[in-house]
């Protein structure tokens, strides 16, 4: 079995992603054999409201036990089509955001020289820079699309620092790490600091979904113009949790109101079929403020989702 059963869970106590095999960390070729690698990094030290996204790894893990490894409707074994392990956590000192920046990178690019997608378990959205480094050094510029209330694209005019949760999708553009054109914001909503926040990812020519325009022409019209202008690019998707309406998805440190429902956030990456997925992440579960693990399993689902397409790829595309 690809995966633990239900009873060898139960018999061993211990809780890695989906009850996937975990990765030796001590091993030089750790990553090898693997078509997906998850990876935890357990930071918050860019978050600018509430703190607490460095422990969503473990609630993340622990909630991940319940999801079973046949996806009914997209009729697709996850787990024994893909070679999936759980990598366990990056490690740096939990304040230091430069030292995560350097770990996370090296750590992405280590999975992607294996072969192996990486899937990068948040933390706040910091991670997202320095994943998508690596990934442009295997790949050069790629699709991105990120899922979001917020653009991501702050400069150290507001908070006087260039590397805060509200900064990485500006780096990402300013380094060429998205192909211009090519980075999708959706969910896009609330206040902004002036006219100018969108300056940056609208002079690239990227495309900004605000959530009325999400929920106006619904999932499906709008996943089918992602896959139109995507095509076969290499594609990553940047998932903050904070996308999704405070209802759904309670516990993350910037909530705002007004955001995407359950059902259309899981539609959402349902509605990538066919996009090439090179690499994920999914950031911002605050498993503190969170109520009944609400936020915690949305965010297990939407990493399944992303599973079953990379997986969906594989059968269909490859
Ligand atoms: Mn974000």
């Amino acid at each position: 079995m690809s995966q633990q059963s239900a009873f060898e869970y139960l018999r061993h106590g211990q809780a890695p992603f989906f009850r996937l095999p975990l990765c030796d960390v001590q091993a030089a070729d750790r990553y090898h054999g693997s078509d997906v690698v998850l990876v935890g990094v357990p930071t918050d030290a860019g978050t600018t409201y509430q703190p607490g996204a460095r422990l969503a790894p473990w609630a993340l893990r622990r909630v991940s036990a319940l999801v079973q490894s046949y996806h009914a409707t997209a009729g697709i074994d996850v787990f024994q089509t893909l070679v999936c392990r759980d990598g366990g956590n990056v490690a740096f000192p939990p304040f230091d955001r430069g030292a995560m920046r350097d770990a996370v990178q090296a750590e992405v690019a280590a999975i992607v020289r294996a072969g192996a997608v990486p899937i990068v378990v948040g933390g706040d959205h910091s991670v997202a820079l320095p994943a998508l480094r690596a990934i442009h050094a295997a790949h050069g510029p790629v699709a991105i699309v990120h899922v979001d209330a917020h653009l991501d694209t702050s400069s150290a005019d507001t908070w006087g620092d260039e590397f805060h949760h509200g900064t990485p999708m500006r780096h990402i553009i300013r380094e060429g790490l998205a192909e211009a054109g090519q980075l999708y914001h959706v969910g896009i909503r609330g206040s902004w600091s002036g006219a100018d926040d969108a300056e940056v990812t609208l002079d690239a020519g990227n495309r900004i979904f605000f959530i009325d325009e999400v929920v106006a022409r619904g999932m499906p019209h709008l996943c089918a113009e992602l896959r139109e202008r995507i095509g076969r690019r290499p594609t990553y998707l940047s998932f903050d949790v904070d996308a999704i309406d405070p209802a759904f998805a309670p516990g993350t440190g910037t909530p705002v109101p007004g955001g995407l429902d359950a059902r259309e956030a899981l539609a959402l990456v349902r509605g990538l079929a066919g996009v090439r997925l090179v690499g994920a992440d999914l950031c911002e579960v605050s498993p503190a403020l969170d109520h009944a693990d609400l936020t915690a399993h949305l965010g297990v689902a939407v990493i399944y989702e992303a599973l079953a397409l990379i997986a969906m790829h594989r059968v269909h595309d490859a």
